[in-house]
This record gives C-alpha cells, sequence and structure tokens, in this order.
C-alpha cells in the first residue's frame, strides 16, 4: 500500500537577505514500519553571509504529528 505526506518546512530570516531552498521541492520514498536515519538532506543558504556562514543553522518541522524530524544540518529521518 502506498501513502503519501507533505511537510511544510520554512527558514526564518535574520539580516538582510532571505535564506533560499537550494532545491525548491524534495520528494523521496521510505519504507513503511522502518527506522530510517538518512532520507533527504535539505540545504538551504543565506546570502548575508560568506559562503563558510551563510549555511542554516537550524531547520524545523512545521508540520505536527507526523513520524519525520530534521536534524541541525538538515536531514530528516523517520522516527
Ligand atoms: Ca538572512
Amino acid at each position: 500500500m502506498l501513502s503519501s505526506t507533505h511537510i511544510h518546512i520554512s527558514v526564518e530570516d535574520v539580516n538582510e537577505f532571505n535564506p533560499e531552498w537550494k532545491d525548491q521541492t524534495y520528494v523521496t520514498e521510505v519504507p513503511e514500519g522502518r527506522l530510517e536515519k538518512r532520507i533527504l538532506q535539505l540545504d538551504a543558504a543565506d546570502a548575508d553571509g560568506s559562503e563558510k556562514f551563510s549555511k542554516i543553522c537550524r531547520y524545523h518541522l512545521l508540520t505536527p504529528d507526523v513520524p519525520f524530524e530534521i536534524r541541525a544540518d538538515g536531514m530528516t529521518q523517520t522516527t
């Protein structure tokens, strides 16, 4: 059986430029009922800093009650 869910993730801005996602949409499939530690690597950058310091510090999932987590480095995993 296949099912799908959409997860909305946003980044909050600090300083002059808005952070931008590397890709507009990230899509993948995961097997149901199994812990997956590496699903998708999300990546956003902010032009307020140099390339070295433009990486986003934290990501947060906004969709409640989903069996996913996002780590500080942008990697998503199942819970
Ligand atoms: Ca900024």
